[in-house]
């Protein structure tokens, strides 16, 4: 299997969950501005031109980060990364991916996105301040839920936790502290002490 990624990137969840599960794998970078990567044009391998993006043992591409990590889980179902299929825990796990998908990793996109999306400073630094203030809610809230659970299905690591701790690593590029939340800051500091995250970072160059 190949995973296609960009260092530091949402593909680095699905990376973590390669690593966490032990399985043979290659990585390749892909230059997400020029579209492009060592097998060639990228746009070839994914349309939709973004990473993450699993050429699978058939040889087929799999997209869309989220199916990804659950389906290498699915690969070893006794690794308990992912609870088991017909378990109400199972949709736990599935509510918490979509929440980091579409209020954590989606919440940060308009920040990295700013630059691109606004011409004048006033309406950069407008759009900043706003999406600071809906991140800031949703990690009120995550705080809250999570208390000092040491991950967020309470005992066990899953593929939720690879891809929080990927989104909210960005929050130093982004100028948000993470500082104001004791129990997110000791989660993070949890996740990435784990030999598999650091394995995966180190193979990204962000270690
Ligand atoms: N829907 C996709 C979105 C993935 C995504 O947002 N990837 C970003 C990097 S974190 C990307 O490739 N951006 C470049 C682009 O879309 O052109 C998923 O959930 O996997």
């Amino acid at each position: 299997m190949k995973l296609f990624y960009s260092r530091g990137a949402c593909s680095l969840a699905p990376h973590i969950v390669l690593a966490e599960l032990n399985m043979v794998y290659e990585v390749e970078a892909v230059d997400l501005n020029k579209k492009s990567c060592v097998s060639g044009d990228f746009l070839k391998i994914n349309a939709k031109g973004s990473i993450p993006v699993l050429r699978m043992e058939n040889g087929e591409f799999l997209t869309e980060g989220q199916v990804i990590s659950q389906y290498l889980a699915d690969q070893k179902p006794e690794s308990n990364i992912y609870p088991k299929f017909g378990t109400t825990e199972r949709y736990r796990c599935q509510e918490w991916m979509n929440f980091v998908a579409t209020e954590i990793h989606k919440g940060f996109s308009p920040l990295f996105g700013a630059e691109r999306l606004f011409t004048t400073d006033a309406g950069k630094t407008e759009c900043k301040t706003a999406y600071k203030g809906v991140l800031t809610q949703k990690l009120n809230y995550l705080s809250e839920t999570m208390g000092e659970n040491d991950f967020l299905m309470g005992k066990t690591f899953t593929i939720a936790d690879a891809y929080l701790f990927t989104c909210l690593s960005w929050s130093k590029h982004v100028g948000l502290d993470l500082n104001q939340w004791k129990n997110i800051t000791t989660y993070m500091e949890r996740v990435g002490t784990r030999p598999a995250v650091i394995r995966a970072m180190k193979e990204e160059g962000m270690l």
